[in-house]
């Protein structure tokens, strides 16, 4: 750890950056509420698309639905960028979805790892990064992006150590975490500008072959009651496409899905080695 930079500041990021828009414009604090907020703030005050804020700690780091994220300090990763997206509304699922595909992607150069719908990062089935994209009207998005790079077992709460993980704990080695966001922001605008380009049909694919759920069964909590069905695949609008037992296809637009028979022990199968 002594050799590697102990902050994220802009001098350790900005000569390292080879994104063209991405995070040219950067802030980096040392403790803010959630880093979500502060680039809310930025786009409502006209931030230009790009603008990326990092924080070493949140004191009210989120998930969704108002769940909470843990958020140490000086061993993780707090992101968020100000994206402006044409039609910010619909495309808020897709963007949660290519986001996802390109912090798969950054993570996978120090580990392998996989996404599981709808927003979540594993290594060998714990949690190592979650995604947060919400919309600030009327066209922006606000992209949230929490990694855990340095963090060990021990340092998460009791709830949270068999299911969380970090790229420390995978590898045993730290991660330099400038030279971290650096690629999760080339990867991210690389993603971002192919599916302004080429639209969303090539982003699903990359995210079939990062998911371990597709063909398996899942069960996913609906205000309707419990749905079960094999996974086929994204929709063109972000739904995962799940075949029920009765043949017929259904949407799910939102929840949090279970793996039926547990998720690690599907990856075991598959070798857990989606990149
Ligand atoms: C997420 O929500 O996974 C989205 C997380 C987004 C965090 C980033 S950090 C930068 C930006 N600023 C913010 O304030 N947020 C974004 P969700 O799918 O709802 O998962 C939340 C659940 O994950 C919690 O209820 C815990 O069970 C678990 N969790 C909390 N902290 C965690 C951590 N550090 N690592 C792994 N799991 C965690």
């Amino acid at each position: 750890m002594s050799s590697l930079p102990e902050r994220l500041l802009p001098t350790e990021i900005e000569g390292r950056l080879t994104t063209r828009w991405l995070g040219r414009t950067l802030y980096c604090h040392e403790e803010v509420s959630s880093t979500n907020d502060i680039a809310r703030e930025l786009a409502r005050a006209g931030a230009a698309e790009g603008t990326v804020v990092i924080a070493e700690s949140q004191t009210r780091g989120r998930g969704r639905l108002g769940r909470s994220w843990e958020s140490p300090k000086h061993r993780n990763l707090y992101l968020s960028a100000v994206l402006r997206p044409a039609m910010a509304g619909t495309t808020l699922p897709r963007l949660s979805l290519v986001a996802g595909v390109a912090v798969c992607d950054a993570i996978c150069e120090w580990y392998p790892a996989s996404i599981k719908w709808p927003n979540d990062i594993l290594i060998e089935g714990r949690k190592v990064a979650g995604l947060l994209a919400e919309i600030e009207p009327p066209a922006a998005v606000i992209l949230g992006i929490g990694v855990n790079l340095n963090s060990a077992l021990d340092e998460f709460p009791p709830e949270l150590r068999d299911k969380a993980g970090s790229l420390f704990v995978a590898t045993g080695v730290r991660v330099d975490r400038p030279v971290f966001v650096t690629r999760l922001l080339a990867h991210l605008e690389a993603r971002y500008d192919q599916h302004r380009r080429d639209g969303f049909a090539p982003i699903a694919d990359a995210w079939g072959e990062r998911s371990l759920m597709i063909g398996k069964t899942i069960s996913v909590e609906e205000p309707g009651g419990e749905v079960r069905g094999e996974v086929l695949g994204i929709d063109t609008d972000g739904a995962l496409r799940l075949r029920l037992p009765s043949g017929t296809v259904h949407r799910v637009i939102a929840g949090d899905v279970t793996v039926v028979g547990g998720y690690q022990l599907n990856e075991s199968t598959d070798s857990g080695r989606k990149c």
